[in-house]
Order: C-alpha cells, then sequence, then structure tokens
C-alpha cells in the first residue's frame, strides 16, 4: 500500500511560492490561490492546465512520470514555474 504524497504551492503575490518544487512520482501538488486575484496553471506543453483558480480555491494535479514540467499562469506574462518529478 502506498500513500499519496501531497505538497502545496501558494499562490500569492503575483508567484508561486516555491517557483519550483521537486518531488517524487506519484506526488499530487495542490496549488492554493491566496492571492487576491485569480490566475491559472497551465502547463507550458499542455499537459495540464487548471483555467482560472479563483481567490481563496485550489486546483491539484497528480505527476506520476518524472520529468520538467514547467508552467505558467495566462493572466500574468510574469509568472512561471518549474515540478520536477525524480
Ligand atoms: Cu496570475
Amino acid at each position: 500500500m502506498s500513500e499519496i504524497e501531497y505538497q502545496t504551492v501558494v499562490i500569492a503575490g503575483d508567484s508561486y511560492q516555491p517557483d519550483e518544487i521537486v518531488v517524487d512520482p506519484g506526488t499530487e501538488i495542490v496549488w492554493q490561490n491566496d492571492d487576491e486575484e485569480s490566475h491559472t496553471v497551465h502547463s507550458d506543453t499542455e499537459l495540464f492546465n487548471s483555467g482560472e483558480i479563483e481567490p481563496g480555491y485550489t486546483w491539484s494535479y497528480v505527476f506520476k512520470e518524472k520529468g520538467m514540467f514547467n508552467y505558467h499562469c495566462d493572466y500574468h506574462s510574469s509568472m512561471a514555474g518549474r515540478v520536477v518529478v525524480e
């Protein structure tokens, strides 16, 4: 039996915190929007796309495969993050 591991990335101040996170395969990452405006978590390769995450809401994705996954916010061009699965 294996448990799903969770990691949280907080969205605040127009940034992903942390902006790079290293996890084991099978980890579920929860993005928590603590900001006062909406954001998205959109894979640069279209692997995943949260759509709009409103303030106070979360969105999550399970990373099953190893690799480096860059993502960005569709609303703020300065916002970028990366998930490294190894
Ligand atoms: Cu944003």
